[in-house]
């Protein structure tokens, strides 16, 4: 099933300059990007993004962190694009993540660890509404 799903590289990733890396692992799977912008989230933006996540230890750090500096964010097109996204980024943890994903190869720490990708077709179409108007994305 062709799916679209919203992907970002955080601002660990943009900050070491790791945004060609990350994005030509996903383009190299042969998704396709239908939409790209730089932008720095608001503390507002990001809250509503990180919404299911509101009251854990880590919730603070991770806003604080996300909100820091530039992000580059895509909606990404291709056959189960949200699986095949996750499969590519690796487990949250870098530590549990597998060699040859992109957390498992170059992330730190959990706080740091550089992408983020939607996590089921519900989360994929609220965050691609989130972060991309209708006419952001490419036909
Ligand atoms: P995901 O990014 O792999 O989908 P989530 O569980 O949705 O992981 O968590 C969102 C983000 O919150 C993670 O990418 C990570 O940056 C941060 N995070 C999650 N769990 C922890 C934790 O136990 N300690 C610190 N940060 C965490
Ligand atoms: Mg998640």
């Amino acid at each position: 099933m062709t799916e679209r799903t919203l992907v970002f590289v955080k601002p660990d990733g943009v900050q070491r300059n790791l945004t060609g890396e990350i994005i030509g692992r996903f383009e190299r799977s042969g998704m396709k990007i239908i939409a790209l912008k730089m932008m720095t989230m608001s503390r507002e933006f990001a809250e509503k993004h990180y919404e299911a996540h509101r009251g854990k230890p880590f919730y603070s750090e991770l806003i604080k962190h996300i909100t820091s500096g530039p992000i580059i964010a895509m909606v990404l097109e291709g056959e189960n694009a949200i699986k095949q996204v996750r499969g590519i980024m690796g487990a949250t943890s870098p530590a549990d993540a597998e060699p040859g994903t992109i957390r498992g190869d170059l992330g730190i720490a959990t706080e740091l660890n550089l992408v983020h990708g939607s996590d089921s077709a519900e989360a994929a179409q609220a965050e691609i509404a989130h972060f991309f108007t209708e006419d952001e994305l490419a036909e």
